[in-house]
């Protein structure tokens, strides 16, 4: 359905992390401009849904990560440069779509591939490219994004680490922890900010071959809502600098293994931090 007039609707996709960053978005937005109809379009189904929402309009802003505007949105090939990967994305969407990345917030994000204590101990596993060896003794278990992302997903990581798992399963975003701690598979994508990485003992594999681009988390917003409403990049940009990759995983493990909701997080957040009162 189209936007009304006055309206601005803010979006994330379908993990805990971008939940709680497009609540805080939201929050902020909500308390900071006034006489505009703030709305909140949290857990959309991916980041191809998001995007598109943003495109056509229905949707101005959500939390993406850089390396998946290069490598995903725009098709470009990975690079490992932090600063030219954001300077790239960020002409590129204005050049081709007229939407803004505003400034980073501070953490990587990256992609990366976990296992189990146990199974690292046993295979002697540290990077991934100790895995050619034995991967086909072992089932690899991820989300459904990661088995359609053809650069920085599944497909890249068999090629260019030359695996070839028992076989796969896919698996929703909030089930694959639990479902690698119970052996289901032993092999999984996992995302480098995630809290439960700690709560089940997994290993995160070196990305020795360099196959992920950094991520780097920041808000796109639409150029139009921006000229409509200029104060949402101030606002919005009050979150620079003030999260980390370890403060990013700490809010992770309060949703993911501390069950606290994705609201009552951003919103703490904000409030400890002096960004809302
Ligand atoms: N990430 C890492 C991906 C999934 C894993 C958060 C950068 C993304 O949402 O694009």
């Amino acid at each position: 359905t189209p936007k009304s007039g006055n309206t601005i609707v803010i979006g994330s996709k379908n993990f805990s992390e971008s939940i709680v960053l497009g609540n805080m978005m939201y929050d902020l937005l909500k308390a900071k401009l006034k006489h505009v109809n703030v709305q909140n379009q949290p857990n959309l189904a991916s980041t191809l849904v998001a995007w598109t929402s943003v495109k056509d309009g229905q949707l101005d802003i959500y939390p993406e990560y850089t390396g998946t505007g290069l490598v995903d949105i725009l098709k470009k090939p990975a690079s490992t440069n932090t600063e030219q990967v954001y300077q790239t994305v960020k002409q590129e969407y204005a050049r081709q779509y007229h939407v803004d990345w505003l400034d980073p917030i501070g953490f990587n994000n990256t992609y990366a591939v976990a296992v189990p204590k146990a199974i690292a101990h046993k295979y002697h596993l540290t990077k991934i490219s100790d895995l050619a060896a034995v991967s086909s003794q072992l089932v690899f278990g991820g989300d459904p994004e990661f088995f359609i992302r053809h650069d920085d997903g599944f497909p890249a990581l068999m090629s260019k680490y030359g695996l070839n798992f028992q076989s796969t399963r896919q698996i929703d975003v909030g089930l694959k922890y639990l479902a690698v701690a119970s052996d289901q598979f032993q092999v999984t994508d996992a995302y480098s900010t995630d809290g439960a990485l700690i709560r089940y003992n997994l290993v995160v594999l070196q990305d020795d071959k360099h196959l992920f681009p950094p991520y780097y988390a920041a808000p796109l917003v639409r150029e139009d809502t921006l000229k409509a409403y200029p104060e949402i990049k101030p606002i919005l940009n009050e979150l620079s600098g003030k999260i980390n990759n370890e403060t990013m995983k700490q809010l992770n493990y309060q949703v993911d293994v501390q069950h606290k909701s994705a609201d009552d997080v951003a919103r703490q957040f904000l409030v400890s931090h002096g960004l809302l009162s």
